[in-house]
């Protein structure tokens, strides 16, 4: 039985070993030499290229190397009846936990504007409401929206959500479907967004969606860079509407050096490291679906093709 691993970059051949090493009765492979394609039953992969999966006739499951399938789905060309799987646990939930209370609390304790004062040696001291004063909302309250929810619940912010169906998470208000958004936007003063990047919500974090937003708001979006239209958070913070962003995902990414947002005052720029898993943690959990898959098992991971994620 052979596999098949998808990696651009210095990490290819560090994923390889590592994955041969915690799969030893499988025959693991780089993209650029599969062998005879026939041979390939998983496919382990990260953005692989368009039409690429489906030169291996006998794939029986996708495992995306990350939370995020829109890398899969982005191929028009991939194979129709393959399962695909995501990556989910404890560690890509504690760090996205940790990176939206770290930015949450900046913004909700002024710390920019307390930063700024340095440069003239000013000793201001704003009197910030306490987080119970304070909405956060989460555009998306899934493996990693509602822990992060939960989280922020813990430190006494009014925590409210958007989901597609309705839910109950305790201490959060629960808003769901296109019908509540506006209601939803309205109330938050910190916007996050933990949402999958699919057809339904490319372009989401637009001009409609920052007016609905209380003016002075703040948005966090840590999901994917093409949720964001660049063009109105530039005009949304340029007008004063928003106050600030936290971006962790670009359209493309590295951020190109030439890129507006590295200059502009009011934008926070983190390189796609909100969640990114220690390998060694992601490469055990991929081993340990992808043995579970080949003995039969349903999995939790299993994203449904028709919602795209
Ligand atoms: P989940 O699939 O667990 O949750 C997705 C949530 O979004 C669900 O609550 C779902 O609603 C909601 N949702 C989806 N579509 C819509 C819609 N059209 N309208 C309203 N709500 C919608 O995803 P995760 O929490 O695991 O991950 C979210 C995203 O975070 C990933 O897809 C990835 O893009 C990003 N990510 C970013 C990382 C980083 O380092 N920056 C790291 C890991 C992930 P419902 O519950 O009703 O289905
Ligand atoms: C993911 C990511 O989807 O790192 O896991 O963005």
């Amino acid at each position: 039985m052979a596999l098949i691993i998808h990696v651009r970059g210095a990490r290819a051949q560090w994923w390889l070993e590592t994955l041969q090493g915690l799969l030893p009765e499988l025959d693991c492979r780089p993209w650029q030499t599969p062998g005879n394609p026939a041979d390939i039953d998983i496919a382990v992969v990260w953005k692989p290229p368009v039409g690429g999966l489906r030169q291996f006739p006998n794939l029986r499951g996708i495992f995306s190397i990350g939370a995020g399938v829109d890398h899969v789905f982005a191929d028009p060309q991939l194979p129709e009846d393959v399962p695909v799987f995501r990556l989910t646990g404890v560690d890509l939930a504690q760090r996205m936990r940790e990176y939206v209370a770290l930015h949450v609390l900046r913004y909700h304790r002024t710390l920019p504007a307390i930063e700024a004062q340095r440069a003239e040696r000013a000793w201001d001291q704003p009197i910030t409401p306490l987080a119970g004063e304070r909405t956060v909302g989460i555009l998306g309250l899934g493996h990693l929206g509602g822990a992060c929810a939960r989280t922020l619940v813990g430190l006494g912010f009014r925590v409210r959500g958007w989901t597609r169906s309705p839910r109950s998470l305790e201490g959060v208000e629960v808003f769901a479907g296109d019908g509540q958004r506006p209601a939803f936007l309205a109330g938050c003063e910190i916007l996050v967004c933990l949402l999958p990047l699919t057809p339904a919500t490319t372009g989401i974090l637009d001009k409609a969606l920052f007016t609905a937003l209380p003016r002075g708001a703040f948005l966090i979006n840590c999901a994917r860079g093409q949720h964001l239209v660049e063009a109105d958070l530039l005009a949304a913070l340029d007008s004063g509407h928003l106050a600030g962003a936290t971006l962790d995902v670009f359209h493309q990414e590295p951020l190109p050096t030439d890129h507006p947002f590295w200059t502009h005052p009011a934008i926070t720029i983190t390189p796609h490291t909100a969640s990114l898993i220690d390998p060694l943690v992601g490469g055990r959990l991929l081993a340990a679906n992808i043995r579970r898959f080949l003995a039969g098992e349903t999995l939790d991971e299993q994203v449904d093709p028709a919602q795209g994620y």
